[in-house]
């Protein structure tokens, strides 16, 4: 089999680009090594940066988001009981989206499918070959048949895991990293929001997040030590400690009811560089990864991905390769700044286990700084709605 660019991973970003270029008459196909099913169960990031929703729309893909998606103007940041809120639209003129990546997932498969896109699933094994020369080739198995497809170029879109970022040579790779000595535990409930906007608060029993879905779709996060299992946590358990980590006010409001999905996530900030080598491109989780405090992890994939895509065009359309020559040196500099301004929400919002009076201090004075000054609330706004590509 032959196609002009392979892209192994069916995630948002694998599946954005594939999107992209076919719309452009552009030939792709894509590799998964799960069901569809299996990836629209995860449930992961909410909050859109409009530069997103504009690459979804550009993909024909924005019709439902449109309908059912929420507008934030703004969020809220508790501390204790003081709570004030950061004014997106008043300080920058722009806003944020909240629409849940499942559900961006589900209408880039919808579009794949409505498009007839070349998508294997099950699709196991996949290796990269050739990268650093003109002509290179992805292997994969599928039902135990060795299977081979040539093609232009490969895009990695195979997540933290995946094997891409595994193809390019140590001596060419360098990786960056923080762990965090916590997690998140999420959980999803069929209970309405208990506020229009997100809260964020930090509390002196820990981080604690108000999301949510739809009306009647709500998703909370806390801040768990690393060695717990949701099987430490009962969902009373859950409410009743979340209660603890907001102001009064939202805690009597707060709705409880059963959660229907329950999970922890591990907090780590990774950059890998470059994100290219010969014939092969990086996007996304499997170049870099983000606490998820910002809200950055699935938007910087989608600027790597407004990178690419145009980098690509070009070089089909005009033989130009100066946009994918660019690609690593341009996605790396706007990844740096959400790997900034994530580590910087964790750090103001979190309590660490090794933390000092001296350290509680200092984050107490950043939060009322933040409170206070309006030049500090716009430098947050101007890096939560995102950055220009
Ligand atoms: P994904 O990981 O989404 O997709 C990669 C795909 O490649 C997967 O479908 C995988 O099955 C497939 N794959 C892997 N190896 C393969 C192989 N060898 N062959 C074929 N296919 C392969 N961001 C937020 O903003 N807010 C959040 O709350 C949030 N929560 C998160 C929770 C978790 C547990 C994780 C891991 C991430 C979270 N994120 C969150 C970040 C998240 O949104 C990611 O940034 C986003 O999923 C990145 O999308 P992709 O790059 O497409 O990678
Ligand atoms: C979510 O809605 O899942 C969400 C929102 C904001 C974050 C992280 C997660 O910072």
């Amino acid at each position: 089999m032959r196609t002009q660019v392979v892209i192994i991973g069916g995630g948002p970003s694998g599946l954005l680009l594939s999107q992209l270029l076919h719309c452009k008459g552009i030939d792709t196909v894509l590799l998964e090594h799960k069901t569809r099913d299996y990836v629209l169960g995860r449930i992961r990031a909410g909050v859109l940066e409009t530069g997103f929703v504009d690459l979804m729309r550009e993909a024909g893909v924005a019709k439902r988001m449109d309908k059912e998606s929420f507008i934030h103007n703004g969020t809220l940041i508790a501390y204790g009981d003081e709570q004030f809120r950061i004014d997106f639209a008043g300080l920058t003129g722009r806003h944020v989206v909240v629409y849940g990546q499942t559900e961006v997932t589900r209408d880039l498969y919808d579009a794949r499918a409505r498009m007839g896109g070349k998508i294997v699933f099950n699709a196991q094994n996949a290796a990269i070959h050739d990268v650093d020369t003109d002509s290179p080739f992805a292997t994969y198995q599928l039902d135990g048949t060795e299977q081979r497809i040539d093609c232009d170029y490969i895009v990695g879109c195979d997540g933290f895991h995946g094997v891409s970022r595994q193809t390019i040579p140590t001596s060419v790779r360098r990786e960056f990293e923080k762990a965090y000595p916590f997690g998140w535990l999420g959980v999803l409930s069929e209970t309405p929001p208990v506020s229009e906007e997100l809260i964020y608060s930090n509390s002196e029993h820990g981080f604690a997040l108000c999301s949510m879905r739809n009306e009647n779709l709500s998703r909370y996060y806390i801040q768990c030590p690393l060695s717990d299992s949701t099987d430490d946590w009962s969902d009373t358990k859950f409410w009743d400690e979340l209660k603890h980590r907001l102001p009064g006010a939202a805690a009597e409001r707060l709705i409880t009811g059963p959660s229907i999905e329950k999970s922890i996530a591990p907090l780590r900030s990774f950059v890998t560089e470059p994100m290219r080598w010969g014939r092969l491109f990086l996007c996304g989780d499997a170049a870099h990864i983000v606490p998820p405090t910002g809200a950055k992890g699935l938007n910087t994939a989608a600027s790597d991905i407004h990178y690419l895509y145009h980098g690509l065009m070009q070089v089909f359309e005009e033989n130009d390769p100066e946009g994918i020559n660019q690609y690593s040196q341009k996605a790396l500099a706007r990844v740096w700044k959400a790997e900034r301004f994530s580590w910087w929400m964790t750090n103001l919002l979190h309590r660490f286990p090794d933390q000092s009076e001296f350290d509680i201090k200092m984050q107490r004075a950043d939060l009322e700084f933040l409170r206070e000054n309006e030049d500090a609330q716009r430098v947050m706004a101007q890096n939560y709605v995102g950055l220009p590509y």
